[in-house]
């Protein structure tokens, strides 16, 4: 099991439903909820709820949920069906459900956990009552108001960042999810109360197509937004470098009441969808960095494809948070066989990926948004 490692023991509030694992988008759909299974499994397995306080959280209610998204695209997501979806579709506009955002069965419930989740872990923090609060279930960064996208239709983030908002003055948003956190930061692009800043893959063609450097708020919100536009292949020493000193300049110069930090593991090197080489030890050195600063701390999942992996990144940082050190060899689980043939929470990475971001590339960037951020400051 787990031993702690380090002094500093965080109050721990860990928010998870055994039944989000079982929802489906369909066959052949890359979003499997069953990789929160298995997180759960190595987890408990590993002994980390000694570490935290474990919630079955309650469902957000409609009330909740229209404090960020239009009522009638919520009636749309409480009343459609996978029967129904055609004729609801012709007397509703489409409100972009295809391919990445199926109707599928119990859909508008697993809205309901794990936005419930993510503003039970918000309120949480805000009472004072935790310093870190996980919800792996959460994380749906593209979902809009009037629309699903990317595979998202309720902005949890959204919603716990609003709850946040009641209390403290500033809140940080950080994303190192592989695909760019538009959702998030449309709904705070003009209020100078919330920093976004995400981490992704942009090459204006790659989902959802936005993030460019050069986005970076508007009206009061101007330089509030913050973009790290990365190419293929980024690896470990370079992300956390890069990583580190965006970061340690944005705690600097915003200096946030909490952070939220959306941890995707999409950006793991052989991730279904993704393009990026990171490791789970430099995934998780993300995390540990934003912990050390001892604000108020809300993690939270995402993307994450190839699901052995996610469950192994997830259940790796849930320790990190926690201050506690897990032995690489996995617990047993009935899962056991997904984590063949090396049984290990750090498996090793295709040696033969090159990365895309030359050294002048991310000096360049890193100049950017250091400069950026210079007209936060006085
Ligand atoms: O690239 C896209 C949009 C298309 C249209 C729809 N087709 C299916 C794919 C191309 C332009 N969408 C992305 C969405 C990525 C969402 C990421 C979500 C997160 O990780 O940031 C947060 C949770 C995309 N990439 C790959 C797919 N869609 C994809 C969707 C499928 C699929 C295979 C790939 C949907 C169904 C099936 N296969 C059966
Ligand atoms: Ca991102
Ligand atoms: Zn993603």
């Amino acid at each position: 099991g787990a031993t702690v490692a380090e002094h500093y023991r965080p109050r721990v509030s860990y928010y998870m439903r055994e039944q989000a694992g079982n929802f489906h988008y369909g066959k052949q759909h890359p979003m499997k909820p069953h990789r929160l299974t298995l997180t759960n499994h190595l987890v408990l397995n590993y002994g980390l709820h000694k570490h935290m306080d474990v919630y079955e959280p309650r469902r957000a209610t409609e009330d909740e949920i229209r404090e960020f998204h239009a009522e009638d695209y919520i009636d749309f997501l409480k009343r459609v069906t996978p029967d129904n979806q055609a004729a609801m579709q012709a007397c509703f506009s489409s409100f972009n459900i295809g391919d990445d955002c199926p109707i599928f069965d119990g859909m508008w419930d697993f809205c309901q956990i794990y936005s419930g989740a993510s503003i039970e872990a918000a309120r949480k923090l805000v009472s004072g009552a935790a310093d870190i609060a996980v919800n792996w279930m959460g994380g749906l960064h593209h979902a809009k108001k009037y629309e699903p996208s990317g595979f998202c239709y309720v902005n949890d983030i959204v919603l716990a960042i609003l709850q946040l908002l009641r209390y403290y003055p500033r809140v940080l948003y950080v994303d190192i999810d592989i695909h760019h956190g538009d959702g998030v930061q449309e709904a705070f692009y003009t209020t100078d109360r919330v920093m976004t800043c995400s981490f992704h893959k942009y090459n204006g063609d790659f989902f959802p197509g936005t993030g460019a450097i050069d986005e970076m708020g508007s009206g009061l919100g101007k330089f509030y937004a913050v973009n790290v536009p990365l190419q293929d292949g980024i690896d470990d020493r370079s992300y956390t470098q890069l990583f580190k000193t965006i970061m340690t300049a944005v705690m600097d110069t915003f200096k946030p009441g909490a952070i939220v930090l959306q941890c995707g593991a999409d950006s793991l090197g052989c991730d279904r969808l993704g393009v990026f080489n990171l490791s789970i030890a430099a995934h998780g050195e993300c995390v540990r960095f934003m912990r050390r600063f001892g604000v108020p701390l809300m993690v939270i999942g995402g993307g994450g494809y190839t699901i052995r992996n996610v469950a192994r990144c997830w259940t790796y940082e849930t320790g990190i948070v926690c201050g506690a050190e897990l032995p690489s060899a996995l617990p047993d689980t009935v899962y056991r066989d997904f984590f063949a043939p090396d049984y290990s929470l750090h498996p090793q990475l295709s040696g033969r990926v090159v990365n895309h971001n030359t050294r002048a590339y991310l000096n360049a960037l890193t100049a950017r948004i250091l400069e950026q951020l210079r007209y936060l400051k006085g």
